[in-house]
């Protein structure tokens, strides 16, 4: 293993016995990898939660632009958020599918609701957010105006 560091937990005795159970219920083998993992969970939660952080990513969408109004609400639906969408590129499969890729620079918060948004569009054939939150973004955020 990495280097790590021991710390001690204090606990009370009917908290520590449930805990002991509850690390035979979920199959640990240790009390030490059962609190890395709940701290981890706990520590991925609060992050989410943090709807104001920023957020660069890229949404990907595939769809038929031939198919009802698709190509229509998807072009409103950027025209809408056109402040996050740094950029975007249009590849042209064949005859009926078109790739695009969204560039996204905004909040977590205002980022999700784009991407939900736009995987809420009838006739899309695919939608894949890739969202990288915090620290990663802050270079970014300095050139964009
Ligand atoms: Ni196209």
């Amino acid at each position: 293993m990495d280097k790590v560091t021991r710390i001690g937990v204090s606990l009370e005795p009917e908290l520590l016995e449930a805990f002991d159970k509850y690390l035979v219920l979920r199959g640990y083998s240790t009390r030490s990898e059962a609190i890395r993992d709940l701290i981890k969970k706990a520590m991925v939660e609060e992050s989410l939660k943090a709807v104001d952080s920023h957020a660069v990513g890229t949404i990907t969408l595939v769809y038929d632009h031939n198919l009802g109004s698709v190509k229509e609400n998807l072009m409103d639906i950027q025209h809408r958020n056109h402040e996050i969408i740094s950029s975007s590129i249009h590849v042209h499969l064949d005859l009926n599918k078109c790739l695009e890729v969204l560039v996204i620079h905004g909040t977590v918060g205002k980022a999700r609701r784009l991407s939900e948004e736009l995987t809420g569009v009838k006739g899309l054939l695919h939608s894949e957010p890739v969202m990288i939150a915090g620290e990663l973004s802050e270079h970014g955020k300095k050139h964009v105006h």
